[in-house]
């Protein structure tokens, strides 16, 4: 029997880059993840009776609002759940679910790779039914549905035992409990020459993976161990824990800095990788070479073409503005199109939707193509392993290769953590009023050529959005990019996009912090950032 649970608005439901995040606290509120799921079904396009994936990286507090969702969604009319094993899926997984079983949308529980337990984050994000991040005008009507919604509808069912597998009845609808990792594995297999890899192993090529105590964990152990053959122990914190064992599960040099040791040691393996909390970004590492994500982006785009899954080459690159250009310098080589959207993997959902891009990136660690509508971590893992066993090289010399065939875009992003919100707002507000003020102006030695706010029109839909990031570009093809993060959940998080890009036959091999430095202090001097905020420097490079 349904039940209408009279409810008020909760304030400051209004997702962010990546769904609505906020500290745990916040969700365990009466009537706020209710509300919010509630919010999602009044609003979004779905059959009456038709299915719906929820999935979560393991969080604190994944298991509770599964259970909350799954009795909501019987009261709304779904006729189905899928959910994976444990409440387990990764954000590709859930996207894959949600395509291969033709779902009208999903649930993900994930604050990505922000920290987890009773004392930090939690998150909600709506998929859509081509499996990717619900486009802004859905997320708009989610957030004004919100402000308004004054019941929600529940019925009275026990839990659902989340950790075996198959079916039960909670009223009228099914729930089924699915393995998280099969159909994934399958895909990737769908993609990658797994024996070529294989083939690499049992020649002594080796690697270590952090799944950082994040959701990977499973699908990386089954894929990398038992599927490649990688020996055990090849996958490092290989067990979702509840609290990410109290670590970020951010793959970057800072929080992945075991990864980073093991890899610039003495003995380091062949390759390193890592993945976050919901296993959609990836650390690409080689022995003694980090890899920036907007460069494996553009390698992995250069190589594609060595796995199956990519034979028939790209029909274009799509990447996120603050990423690097060198992405462009391969699809201009190759004759591809090339995109630059807004920072979110939402809006790569058309440009993939209409076949205009196969691969898309992030400067933030994010990789993914036409294959499921996430960006997604081992993925790029695999594809880097295919292109690897193929060409038979290590990732140093394909990166030095790289370069000397497109140039190389030194780059670096700057993370100013926690600040006071009106400091950040203040910021932005004068860098925004300068920007007319500033072509022409010289900085150093650099001089600015153009500066603005970024707008994108979707060439598909034909929507735009607007105020997307201040970029500052130099002549000679420097930039400095300036935007406030979407996904924090404690003040502002300022983050600073550094780029400068060395031709063919230039300075090739030197090292990132020397080469930006006069970018880095041009950023300080344009922006102020000392000034609004105290800060003298960032508190994340990656
Ligand atoms: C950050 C990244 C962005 C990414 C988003 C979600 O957003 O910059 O590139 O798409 O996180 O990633 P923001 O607004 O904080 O800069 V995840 O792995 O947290 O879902
Ligand atoms: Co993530």
């Amino acid at each position: 029997m349904t039940r209408t649970v009279p409810s008020t608005p909760c304030s400051g439901q209004k997702p962010g880059t990546s769904g609505l995040r906020k500290k745990v606290k916040v969700f365990q509120q009466p009537n706020y993840a209710e509300n919010f799921i509630q919010s999602v079904f009044d609003v979004v396009e779905r059959a009456p009776g038709s299915a719906l994936v929820v999935g979560g990286d393991g969080r604190y507090h994944n298991r509770t609002v599964i259970q909350q969702a799954i009795r909501i969604a019987a009261a709304n009319g779904y006729g189905k759940v899928l959910v994976g094993r444990g409440g387990i899926l990764s954000t590709p997984a859930a996207s894959n679910v949600i395509r291969k079983y033709g779902a009208s949308g999903g649930l993900i529980l994930s604050a990505s790779h922000n920290p987890g337990g009773p004392d930090e984050d939690f998150g909600i994000k709506y998929n859509i039914a081509n499996g990717g991040p619900a486009p802004e005008a859905v997320t708009e009507a989610i957030y004004a549905r919100t402000q308004t919604i004054d019941r929600w509808l529940t019925v009275d069912a026990p839990d659902v035992d989340l950790d075996r597998l198959g079916s039960t009845q909670v009223e009228a609808m099914t729930v089924d409990v699915i393995d998280s990792v099969s159909d994934y594995a399958e895909l990737m297999e769908s993609l990658f020459d797994f024996n070529a890899i294989r083939a690499n192993v049992e020649g002594g090529f080796t690697m270590a993976f952090d799944a950082m105590s994040a959701v990977t964990g499973p699908y990386a152990i089954e894929i990398l161990e038992n599927r490649l053959g990688f020996p055990k122990g090849t996958v490092r914190n290989g067990i979702p824990l509840e609290d990410f064992g109290g670590h970020h599960p951010d793959p970057n040099m800072v929080h992945a800095h075991e990864l980073f040791d093991t890899m610039f040691g003495p003995d380091a393996p062949d390759f390193g990788a890592a993945s976050d909390g919901d296993g959609d970004r990836n650390l690409i590492v080689g022995r003694h070479r980090f890899v920036t994500p907007s460069d494996s982006l553009a390698m992995l785009a250069a190589n594609a073409h060595l796995a199956p899954g990519y034979a028939g080459g790209l029909n274009g690159i799509a990447r996120s503005m603050p990423t690097s250009a060198a992405a462009d310098r391969v699809a201009e080589a190759l004759g591809l199109p090339c995109f630059e959207t807004p920072t979110g993997w939402k809006f790569f959902g058309n440009l993939l939707d209409a076949g205009m891009a196969t691969i898309c990136g992030e400067e933030s660690a994010g990789t993914g193509s036409d294959h499921v509508r996430e960006k997604d971590g081992l993925w790029a893992v695999l594809l880097w392993l295919n292109i690897l066993a193929v060409r038979r090289i290590g990732v140093d010399q394909l990166a030095r290769e790289h370069w000397a065939r497109f140039g190389r875009n030194y780059y670096a992003r700057h993370d100013y953590e926690a600040l006071p919100t009106d400091r950040a707002d203040a910021l932005m507000a004068e860098l925004n009023q300068s920007l007319s003020s500033l072509s022409g102006k010289p900085f150093g030695n650099l001089t600015i050529s153009t500066a603005d706010n970024f707008s994108y029109l979707d060439p598909v839909d034909g929507s735009t959005s607007s105020n997307q990031g201040v970029r500052i570009l130099f002549e000679g093809g420097s930039r400095v990019v300036f935007r406030l993060s979407g996904t924090g959940t404690e003040g502002a998080t300022l983050r600073v996009y550094l780029e400068r890009y060395e031709p063919v036959g230039g300075d090739l091999d030197r090292e990132t912090p020397e080469m930006l430095a006069d970018l880095i202090r041009a950023a300080d001097a344009i922006a102020g950032i000392a000034r609004h905020t105290g800060r003298t420097a960032p508190d994340v490079v990656t």
